[in-house]
């Protein structure tokens, strides 16, 4: 009967269509351990879109934007002291690419301390490291550095000597600002912010997955001007396509 090899042959090329997509699918998540979908920019601009690839540690937890649009979250939640771990993923954009960035040192409140009302109650410290290749060359792009453009909108405690208070959020000071209407995008202006400070591994003390990354040696450990005292930072940087 006609139907049943007309219907064998639906199937089959079904079939096919089902194992192409899978194995497309399955491709762009096995060159990194923790890598998500790659997402593609929905920006018009006209251009040769490259391939890239991002790899990312934050004590202790990060957004991340390329051109506008989101790349990556720490799958790690800010809701617990101990979110070390470092993130690889794809992105396709075109150059130049700005990249933009939120981090949070983790907190247990406004306060900004962490182990609240233990024998560990303390200021909490934080630190952010990046570095972008392109996929298929293999060439470097872009790291961090003290040229990254920075803007804490939460600070605390602004009086330290709260660090031991038994009513910390009553006692502990805090600076807060909104985050600025499209600060993720390439066009924003971001010249009255502050340039980033980079600190030591020994400062920092980076931990779990941290060693996993083979670092290029240019990539920084970097912060606000407090890598006690600031807890949530904006950041912004552009790279152009390497010469
Ligand atoms: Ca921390
Ligand atoms: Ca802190």
């Amino acid at each position: 009967m006609e139907s049943d090899c007309t219907m064998s042959r639906k199937k089959f090329l079904i079939l096919c269509a089902s194992l192409s997509l899978s194995l497309s699918v399955s491709g762009c998540a096995s060159d990194g351990s923790n890598s998500t979908s790659p997402v593609s920019p929905s920006s018009t601009v006209s251009g040769k879109q490259t391939v890239f690839v991002v790899d990312i540690w934050v004590d202790n937890w990060f957004s991340l934007f390329v051109n506008g649009v989101p790349i990556d979250e720490d799958i790690e939640p800010i809701t617990q002291e101990k979110s070390f771990n470092a993130q690889s993923v794809e992105f396709t954009a075109t150059y130049p690419i700005t990249v933009a960035v939120i981090t949070k040192d983790f907190m247990e409140n406004e306060s900004g301390l962490e182990y609240i009302g233990t024998d560990k109650q303390q200021i909490g410290d934080g630190g952010f490291i990046m570095q972008i290749r392109e996929k298929s060359s293999g060439n470097l792009v872009g790291v961090t550095s003290s040229q990254w453009s920075v803007l804490t909108i939460q600070r605390a405690p602004v009086n330290p000597e709260c660090v031991s208070s038994a009513d910390p959020l009553t006692d502990c000071q805090r600076e807060v600002i909104d985050e600025p209407s499209g600060w993720q995008s390439s066009t924003f202006d971001d010249s009255s912010w502050s340039k980033s400070a980079v600190y030591s591994a020994d400062q920092v003390k980076p931990k779990f997955g941290f060693n996993e990354i083979d670092w290029d040696q240019s990539a920084s450990l970097i912060w606000g001007d407090d890598l006690q005292l600031d807890n949530v930072l904006l950041w912004r940087t552009t790279f152009t396509q390497p010469g």
